[in-house]
């Protein structure tokens, strides 16, 4: 992402200006559309589920649902040298997982996320609550 700073200037209020703006044609989108992100997460997928960025790039992940989502990294789903990444700041998937089963390091809706990579590589990740319905994302992190 690369608009942030523009955006984040903007505030609340491009939020506001644009509320009317249905460009994406469905009800709920509506709400999302003064704010950029780079994945969006539905009731049950990240969208779009591969996302390719370049080291440095800082990656936003946005709830765009009315459901509580994490973004949890695989411990084993990642380059070796890089950093372990999770909702709630949590150091390894075992913790995210802890956390989560007591109902910590999910966001909700209209929240964000976001992680900045600097090992080049590919990032598996999941939502915990919703593994087993197959909401799951990676990230390609190019030089
Ligand atoms: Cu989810």
């Amino acid at each position: 992402m690369h608009r942030r700073a523009y955006l984040a200037a903007l505030g609340s209020g491009a939020l506001v200006g644009l509320a009317g703006c249905t460009a994406l044609g469905n009800v709920g989108s509506s709400l999302f559309g003064g704010e950029e992100y780079d994945v969006g997460m539905t009731r049950n997928a990240f969208v779009p589920e591969t996302y390719e960025a370049t080291v440095g790039e800082t990656v936003v992940w946005k709830n765009t649902s009315s459901a509580l989502h994490t973004v949890t990294a695989y411990d084993d789903g990642i380059p070796e040298d890089a950093e372990y990444f999770a909702s709630g700041g949590y150091d390894s998937e075992t913790e995210a997982r802890e956390a989560w089963s007591e109902g910590r390091g999910g966001f909700d809706t209209r929240e964000t996320f976001e992680h900045t990579f600097e090992v080049p590589g590919r990032y598996g990740y999941v939502c915990l609550p919703h593994e087993r319905t197959g909401m799951a994302g990676i990230v390609v992190v190019t030089e």
